[in-house]
């Protein structure tokens, strides 16, 4: 297997953590993007995943897959014991409920802050992302309103349970872990009254798997 990334970017931290959790890092080649360089953008890597966004898996047979979800949902299930995306068809509904809205109301928001409310990653790549369109700064602050308003969820959410989709570290868990992570890129401060969420994070950032990614 091949994963098309960038170390330590949010997104990609988000597969890097999942295959740590499987111990499956060592069977990945890891191919560098240029992100900064909108290398993403080129012809080349948009028929990889024609988002034009990283991280993309590679396998062996040619066939790509992009989107966090799906990758982890196809390491997860490579030894039949799926304990980041959910076993059973209640745990599967939530762990998906949660992780999505862990990307709706968190991460997403963030990065559309990050590339239309601030330089980004440069001016390379701002010719794609964010072209000067009027009110791309209002939107941008928009979505950090709606980051925040994320972060109290999660809050209130993980004051009734340990984990964010219920007793066991998920899928969920990872990608609202690298919705924080990415917010502290932005400069968007974690509410200081956010508790729950800051002990969460004290405690999944003890992991190996996070550690290690
Ligand atoms: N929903 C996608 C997924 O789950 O894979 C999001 C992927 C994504 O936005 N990746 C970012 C990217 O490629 C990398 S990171 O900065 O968020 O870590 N951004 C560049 C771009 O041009 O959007």
């Amino acid at each position: 297997m091949k994963i098309h990334d960038v170390p330590g970017f949010p997104n990609p931290l988000r597969v890097r953590i999942a295959l740590a959790e499987k111990g499956l890092t060592d069977q990945v080649q890891f191919v560098n993007v240029d992100l900064p360089g909108a290398e993403h953008k080129d012809p080349a890597f948009l028929a990889k995943n024609p988002t034009g966004t990283v991280p993309v898996l590679e396998l062996e047979d040619g066939l790509f897959i992009s989107e966090c979800t799906a990758i982890t949902e196809y390491v997860d299930n490579l030894d039949g014991n799926p304990v980041l995306t959910g076993k059973t068809p209640r745990e599967k509904a939530v762990i998906h409920m949660m992780q999505k809205r862990a990307e709706s109301e968190l991460i997403d928001p963030i990065g559309d802050y990050f590339h239309h409310a601030t330089p980004g990653l440069g001016p390379q790549l701002q010719a794609h992302k964010s072209p000067d369109w009027a009110g791309r700064e209002d939107f941008g602050r928009r979505r950090r309103v709606k980051a925040e308003a994320g972060m109290r969820y999660f809050d209130g959410v993980l004051r009734d349970q340990p984990y964010v989709a219920g007793d066991q570290f998920s899928m969920a868990d990872i990608t609202v872990l690298e919705g924080l992570v990415f917010a502290g890129y932005a400069e968007i401060p974690v509410p200081g009254d956010c508790t729950a969420l800051a002990a969460w994070r004290g405690r999944v950032e003890q992991r190996p798997s996070v550690q290690a990614a």
